[in-house]
């Protein structure tokens, strides 16, 4: 018949595992689930706008970017076998006080990303990522947080479209959900999901297109132009969960490349391109800074930003080539 969510974690899981982790991972989907409820009546409840305050990066907080990063603190922060909780919307890592035997993960997350895109019903979306405490965590709870990528056990990010689907990766593929509303569970619909090697969509904020570097410009030039042998239209959301999912679905590239204004680029490595990279990999593809894979970062800071260039293997290959001549 069906297969839900926990049903797939309880089958895919190692024998004699203790049922934290599934149990983690019903922390994100109740959590989901009361953003998703909250943001399909918003309109009608009056929960739209914003709160006219600003988060710790400065941008205009919305009234469901503060519920929905509620709604994960809280579902997460009764979790025993939760330590640490790093979210966008925090400037430090909320620190658990749990025994290094009972409080084994690390859990970061993008409460609602895209969030600007609300006001005028387009998708916006959840990003999360789990990783093991690491040891001397106890001491020294930077170095907990402040994990490589490549240390991810899961990751995953539920948008909310049309429906609402829940895609993820513990590093054995990748596997979507749809929010069944009837009966209010996510029930497998994406069985292994493979990114095409090549697509025909490239995305990214074009009209920032004259403050990328050249590299990026030409790379572009040549997509439009039609040397890579492919036709390509482009298609941009602003929202990465939306831009991402179409991109692992359909194929082709994400660019979110540094300009003028963001430097370093504009997402966040911990919560935006690590997860997406994770997943990205999983399902054949990859992600890169421009140069070096995204899961050989080292952070050093919990809201530090990276350009991210993601898709199918096709076209970052073109990328790189491209930049290499
Ligand atoms: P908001 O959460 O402020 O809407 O930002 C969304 C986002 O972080 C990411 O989801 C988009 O890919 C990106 O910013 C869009 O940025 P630009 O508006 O600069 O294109």
């Amino acid at each position: 018949m069906i297969t839900t969510l926990q049903q797939h974690i309880l089958q895919h899981q190692t024998p004699g595992a203790t049922g934290n982790f599934s149990w983690l991972l019903s922390g994100i989907t109740l959590a989901t689930k009361m953003i998703e409820a909250k943001i399909r009546r918003a309109t009608l409840s009056g929960d739209l706008g914003s709160i006219n305050q600003t988060n710790v990066h400065g941008e205009n907080q919305q009234k469901l970017d503060v519920y929905a990063n509620q709604a994960l603190l809280h579902c997460l922060g009764v979790r025993d076998s939760v330590v640490a909780l790093v979210s966008e919307e925090n400037e430090e890592p909320v620190i658990l006080d749990r025994s290094p035997e009972t409080g084994k993960y690390v859990i970061v997350f993008d409460p609602l990303d895209g969030s600007s895109n609300i006001d005028v019903n387009v998708n916006v979306g959840t990003i999360f990522s789990i990783f093991k405490r690491s040891e001397g965590a106890q001491e020294d709870t930077r170095r907990t947080v402040l994990q490589p990528g490549r240390a991810q056990i899961a990751a995953g990010y539920v948008l909310y479209g049309p429906s609402t689907v829940l895609v993820y990766t513990f590093g054995k593929g990748v596997y979507g959900f749809t929010l069944d509303p009837t009966i209010g569970a996510y029930v497998l619909s994406h069985e292994n999901i493979v990114i095409p090697r090549q697509g025909n969509y490239y995305s990214c904020n074009e009209a920032n297109l004259s403050s990328f570097p050249l590299k990026y410009q030409r790379y572009l030039e040549k997509l439009r132009n039609g040397e890579t042998g492919r036709t390509y239209s482009s298609r941009y959301i602003g929202s990465l969960v939306a831009d991402f999912h179409r991109t692992i679905l359909k194929g082709g590239i994400f660019l979110y490349p540094p300009t003028h204004s963001h430097p370093s680029g504009k997402l966040r490595l911990l919560y935006e391109a690590n997860p997406l990279a994770f997943i990205a990999e999983q399902a054949g593809g990859i992600a890169i800074d421009g140069e070096k894979p995204i899961l050989s970062l080292t952070p050093s800071e919990i809201h530090q930003r990276v350009p991210l260039v993601i898709g199918g293997e096709s076209e970052i290959k073109a990328f790189v080539e491209c930049n290499a001549t």
